[in-house]
C-alpha cells in the first residue's frame, strides 16, 4: 500500500508546490548585494535579480524500465546527502575542530574515500548527477526548477531500484524541480530550498516521534527530518528491501545579502553548546594577497559577493564558520539517532549507508564565498560508504581513488543487484569497496554551464595531479596548477614555457572529454 510522507513544511511558508515557487522567486530577486572589491572596501551595490527557477509541473508518468534484478540476497539502502558541505568538515577528514562522532565512526567501519569530487558544483546540475548516473551535458538539468522528463526518472536510481522491488522512499530537499512522487513508496521531498525553522503540528498528518508537548513550536528541520527517517524504518515492510534518500538542507546558507540576516542557522541547542570557546583558524589562501591574484572577472564574481555577506571581517568569519559547522554536527546527531534505531529495529546488519555532499563550498580561500568554479574548495565531497556485509578485514580502511558523484547511482545499482541502465556514465564503487578495483580513472572532466551574469561558465580536468580550468569570458581565461607542488592552487602555470605541453594537453583533454561527456 503506498503511504505518504507529507513535507514537513509549514503551510504558510511552503504548503503548496505554487507557494514554494513563489518564495523562490522572491530568493531570487536578490533585493540587496554586496560587492567587495578587497578586505578594506565592502561596497554596496543594487543588482538586478536572475530568474533562477522555472517551474515545470506537467505531470510524470513513472515507465518502468526492463531491467532484471539479479536473485541475490539484496541489503536496504540509506543515501544521506547533505548540502554545500565540503570534504574537509568532518572529524575523519582530518578536522580537529568540528564534532562529528557519528559520522566518524561510519568512516571508522566504513570505507572513507580521500578523493571524492562533484562533477558539477550547483545543487540542481549536480543532483541530477547524483539521481542518474550521467553528466549534466547529458541530462540536461541546468536550471532550477526544470523537471527530468518520465523517462529519465524511470532510469534514475530510484525508478530502476522502484522497479525492481524496492521500498523507495525520499525524505527533505529533492532539489530538480518538482519531486516525483510517483518515484517514492514514501514521498517525503519537498522542491526549493526549504526553512531551517518548521511547525510541525497540529492538523499535519506525519506522525512524528517527539514530545507532544512541544507541538505548535517550531523545530530545527534537521531533526524534523531524522524523526521522519525513523518513522519510514517504522514503516518498512518486513522482508522487502528499501532505499530510502535523505537530503538535508544543512550546511546550505538561508540565502540573503542583507548584512542583518544570518546565513547559517544551526538547532539553538547546537548554538548554545558547540565551539563557542574556539577561533576557527582561516584557510591560508582567504589572505587578501591571494584575492588579488585572481583575474577580474572573478574578483567581481558572485563568488566574491557571497565572501562580502558571509567571511568579511574577522568577526563575522567566525560566526559564519561556527554555523556552518554547528549545522553540519546537527546532521550527525541524527546520523546517530538512525544508526541507534537501525540496530534496534534489526536492520544495522543489511542496510548500507551512503554519506556524501551534493557540492563543495569556498570558505573564503581565494577571498571567494560558495561554488561553481573548479577550485578544488568546491568540488570536492566526503564521501563514506558503510557497508556491515563486508568482512571486519574490509572495513576501516581509506580510499584514494577518485570518485565521482555520478558514481553514486550505479553503486546503488550494483549494491541492490541491479544492472546500471546503460546511459549511466558513472562507474560503480562496489570494487572499490570490495579492496579489488583495477585500472581506476586517473582524470575527469569537470562542467558548469549553469548560466548567470556573474558566474562565467566554466569547465575542467582534474588528474592525480593536474587541475585545468577554463572559463568562457571574454577572452577565455585558463589556468593550469600542479598539485602535487602546489594543491592550494595558487601559482597559475599557463604563461610558464616549461608548462607548455601540459598545457596543451590539457586543451585537447578538453575537446575530447566534451564529447565524452554527451
Ligand atoms: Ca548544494
Amino acid at each position: 500500500m503506498k503511504k505518504t510522507l507529507k513535507s514537513t513544511l509549514p503551510e504558510k511558508e511552503h504548503g503548496t508546490v505554487d507557494g514554494l515557487f513563489r518564495n523562490c522567486r522572491r530568493f531570487s530577486a536578490f533585493s540587496c548585494l554586496l560587492k567587495a572589491r578587497s578586505e578594506s572596501s565592502v561596497l554596496r551595490m543594487l543588482l538586478s535579480g536572475m530568474v533562477l527557477l522555472v517551474p515545470m509541473l506537467s505531470a510524470a508518468v513513472f515507465e518502468k524500465p526492463a531491467i532484471a534484478a539479479r536473485s541475490v540476497e539484496r541489503p536496504n539502502v540509506i543515501f544521506l546527502m547533505t548540502d554545500d558541505q565540503r570534504w574537509d568538515t568532518l572529524g575523519c577528514m582530518g578536522n580537529d575542530a568540528i564534532e562529528t562522532p557519528n559520522l566518524d565512526r561510519l568512516g571508522r567501519e566504513g570505507l572513507i574515500f580521500d578523493n571524492m569530487f562533484v562533477t558539477t558544483s550547483i545543487c540542481c546540475t549536480n543532483r541530477a548527477c547524483v539521481l542518474t548516473g550521467q553528466y549534466g551535458r547529458r541530462h540536461g538539468i541546468w536550471r532550477f526548477g526544470q523537471n527530468m522528463t518520465p523517462a529519465q526518472l524511470s532510469q534514475t536510481y530510484c525508478g530502476v531500484l522502484k522497479a525492481s522491488g524496492y521500498m523507495t522512499g525520499f525524505i527533505g530537499k529533492y532539489g530538480v524541480g518538482k519531486p516525483p512522487a510517483q518515484l517514492f513508496d514514501m514521498n517525503g521531498a519537498w522542491p526549493g530550498q526549504g526553512h531551517y525553522f518548521v511547525k510541525v503540528q497540529g492538523e499535519h498528518p506525519i506522525r512524528f516521534s517527539f514530545d507532544p508537548k512541544a507541538a505548535g513550536k517550531k523545530r530545527h528541520l534537521t531533526s524534523v527530518m531524522g524523526d521522519q527517517v525513523l518513522e519510514f524504518l517504522d514503516q518498512c515492510e518486513p522482508g522487502k528491501p528499501f532505499n530510502l534518500s535523505v537530503s538535508f538542507k544543512a550546511a546550505h546558507v538561508q540565502d540573503s545579502y542583507n548584512l542583518a540576516d544570518r546565513p547559517f542557522q544551526p538547532d539553538p541547542k547546537l548554538e548554545a553548546t558547540l565551539y563557542n570557546d574556539q577561533l576557527i583558524p582561516r584557510p591560508r589562501t582567504a589572505r587578501d594577497e591571494y584575492f588579488q591574484r585572481l583575474p577580474e572577472f572573478l574578483k567581481n564574481s558572485e563568488a566574491r559577493m557571497r565572501w562580502a555577506v558571509r567571511f568579511w571581517g574577522p568577526a563575522r568569519y567566525q560566526e559564519s564558520v561556527k554555523g556552518y559547522y554547528r549545522l553540519i554536527s546537527g546532521v550527525d546527531r541524527q546520523v546517530g539517532r538512525i544508526l541507534e534505531k537501525l540496530k534496534q529495529s534489526g536492520l544495522a546488519d543489511n542496510t548500507v549507508i551512503i554519506f556524501t555532499g551534493d557540492n563543495g563550498f569556498f570558505l573564503g580561500e581565494h577571498g571567494m564565498a560558495g561554488k561553481w568554479f573548479p577550485h578544488e574548495e568546491s568540488i570536492r565531497v566526503p564521501l563514506i560508504i558503510y557497508d556491515p556485509r563486508l568482512p571486519k578485514s574490509k572495513r576501516g580502511r581509506r580510499c584514494s581513488e577518485m570518485a565521482l558523484s555520478i558514481d553514486i547511482a550505479p553503486t546503488i545499482c550494483e549494491l541492490a543487484g541491479i544492472d546500471p541502465p546503460t546511459g549511466m556514465q558513472g562507474k560503480s564503487l562496489v570494487p572499490l569497496l570490495d579492496g579489488q578495483a583495477t585500472n581506476w580513472r586517473h582524470e575527469w572532466f569537470y562542467e558548469h554551464l549553469f548560466v548567470h551574469p556573474r558566474i562565467p561558465v566554466n569547465e575542467g580536468i582534474r588528474t592525480d595531479r593536474w587541475k585545468y580550468m577554463r572559463f568562457e569570458v571574454d577572452p577565455v581565461w585558463e589556468g593550469l596548477y600542479d598539485l602535487s607542488k602546489d594543491a592550494g592552487e595558487t601559482r597559475n602555470l599557463t604563461g610558464d614555457p616549461n608548462y607548455k605541453d601540459v598545457l596543451t594537453e590539457m586543451r585537447q583533454k578538453i575537446i575530447s572529454w566534451r564529447q565524452r561527456a554527451k
